[in-house]
């Protein structure tokens, strides 16, 4: 069973980063944070998968460019648990436009463009939900091992 004070999101590193060979920095980045990866998996976007994933911005302009780019290889789907994971996860990939992107972030060190731009991570909790639903329907492979829960957290933060 998962820590309930602790959340979960979902992280995908996208293709150009499995192209590029980054996909162990990606994963160090999320683990060097004291972040916990309970479910890995790699699979291939289908064009049906991707106008699920990116319903709201089917009626852009570069929706089939975008889709193009998604289904171009492999993407490696990632759950991922810590305290306020959602906002930590979402600060630590930069802005969309990995030009505007901080230094720092995984966007801003590694990236330079607004669409290639090598992660996505959900924006809220709620979408955090709907998105782990979609991509780990089984749910997460393990919980959190609690003696790192314990190293990385005070126990206000964690209540273990
Ligand atoms: P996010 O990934 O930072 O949450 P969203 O606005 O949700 O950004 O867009 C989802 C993905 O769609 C982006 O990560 C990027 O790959 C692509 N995208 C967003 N806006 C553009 C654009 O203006 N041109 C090309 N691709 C875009
Ligand atoms: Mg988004």
């Amino acid at each position: 069973m998962t820590n309930p004070h602790l959340e979960s999101t979902l992280v995908l590193i996208k293709p150009d980063a499995v192209q590029r060979g980054l996909i162990g920095t990606i994963l160090a980045r999320l683990e060097a944070k004291g972040l916990f990866v309970l479910g890995l998996r790699s699979f291939v976007f289908s064009d049906e998968l991707v106008r699920e994933h990116y319903a709201d911005l089917a009626d852009r302009p570069f929706f089939p460019d975008l889709a193009a780019f998604m289904t171009s290889g492999m993407t490696v789907a990632v759950w991922v648990s810590g305290v306020d994971v959602v906002a930590v996860t979402r600060a630590m990939i930069g802005a969309t436009n990995a030009r505007d992107a901080a230094p720092g972030t995984v966007r801003g060190d590694l990236a330079a463009s607004t669409q290639r731009n090598l992660i996505h991570a959900s924006d809220s909790p709620e979408s955090a939900r709907a998105e782990l639903a979609r991509f780990f329907p089984d749910g997460p492979t393990v919980a959190e091992n609690q003696a790192a829960v314990r190293a990385i957290y005070a126990t206000a933060e964690t209540g273990s």
